[in-house]
């Protein structure tokens, strides 16, 4: 890389290194017919360590993008045999939104109306072919950077920002799509809410803070005992819900009994404080009802619990 002076050297390496450190495993999906082309874009990826994989037709890449959902950028060309990239982007902005994937489009050819056309189709960028290895790379990281500020921002959006979970909004949004998805699958979803008990005594005997510090501990313990893949939200002040699907009634029971009796048996130690807490949990295995209806069931067995005494589970 020709750089003019030491600053941008620098800055152009950090870019590099930062990219290289925070993003580890970046797929880059590269569809040519060219066999040439292929091999030139795989080794400038792995030389950003970026993971390319290659396609030589637009059928095939739609498969391997199914195969993995890790991908995000799509390289391609336009001219291809059985579906050329044209076809493609529209395959791909069907099922892919602009701000989880980036196409864009390679082509040598000179008429100058195909890069509009990419891009009224939803391709994010568009690379004339013969490019320099350097606009091949800054192409790359500008869409790269473009993805993760879309990420920053979802998760700004979505995430409770004192405990990292998902927020309330969230929660019934995504419940919706999960219930939907249950429905045409035949799958069983189960809701449980979690509320911790006497939260108020824990705020008044020893700070906000503590009080603060007992509400992350929650969300700490739930990511610790939960699948990554089950949505978990912190859908009030001290109030927490989780959506599992297809999972079992009896595996359901025993992991919240483990989880309930994890607040009965430690003792929380924080600064020069120890003190302990325990949780109702209210759960419902009403298959076939809603969101909101599972909700209101989830509800009733958390009064239940609340009601014979707290530190309970009941359904
Ligand atoms: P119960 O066992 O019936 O659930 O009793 P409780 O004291 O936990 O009752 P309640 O659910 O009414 O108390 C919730 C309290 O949580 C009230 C509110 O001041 C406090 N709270 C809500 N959000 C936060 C927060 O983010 N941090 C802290 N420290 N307190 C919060
Ligand atoms: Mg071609
Ligand atoms: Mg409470
Ligand atoms: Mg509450």
């Amino acid at each position: 890389y020709i750089v003019k002076d030491g600053i941008s050297a620098l800055k152009y390496a950090t870019t590099i290194v930062n990219r290289i450190i925070k993003n580890k495993n970046i797929k880059v999906l590269v569809v040519d017919d060219s066999k040439t082309f292929l091999k030139q874009a795989n080794d400038l990826l792995e030389k950003y360590k970026l993971i390319p994989l290659l396609s030589t037709n637009g059928e095939e890449a739609l498969k391997i993008l199914e195969d993995n959902n890790d991908i995000k950028i799509v390289l391609t060309d336009y001219l291809m045999p059985k579906m050329d990239g044209i076809e493609l982007t529209r395959k791909i902005r069907s099922k892919y939104s602009k701000d989880e994937l980036s196409v864009i489009v390679t082509s040598s050819d000179s008429n100058s109306r195909i890069p509009s056309k990419f891009l009224k189709l939803g391709a994010n960028d568009f690379l004339k072919k013969g490019f320099s290895k350097e606009e091949f790379f800054v192409r790359i990281n500008s869409n790269l950077e473009i993805l993760e500020l879309f990420d920053d921002m979802k998760n700004k959006i979505n995430k409770d920002y004192m405990t990292g979970l998902y927020n309330r909004r969230y929660f019934f949004e995504i419940g919706k799509t999960i219930y939907e998805k249950s429905k045409k699958l035949n799958k069983i979803i189960s809701i449980a809410i979690i509320d911790i008990d006497d939260f108020k005594k824990i705020n008044d005997t020893y700070g906000h803070n503590i009080g603060d510090y007992a509400i992350k501990y929650v969300a700490k313990i739930l990511n610790e005992n939960i699948l990554s893949s089950t949505l978990i939200s912190r859908i009030g002040g001290e109030e927490f819900c989780i959506l599992f699907y297809n999972r079992e009634k009896e595996e359901i029971e025993k992991l919240l009994e483990d989880i309930r009796k994890k607040f009965e048996n430690n003792l929380i130690e924080v600064e020069d404080l120890k003190f302990k807490y325990t949780i109702s949990i209210g759960c419902t295995f009403e298959y076939g009802k809603n969101i909101d209806e599972m909700m209101q069931f989830a509800d009733k067995g958390l009064y239940d619990a609340k009601n014979s005494g707290r530190n309970k589970v009941r359904y």
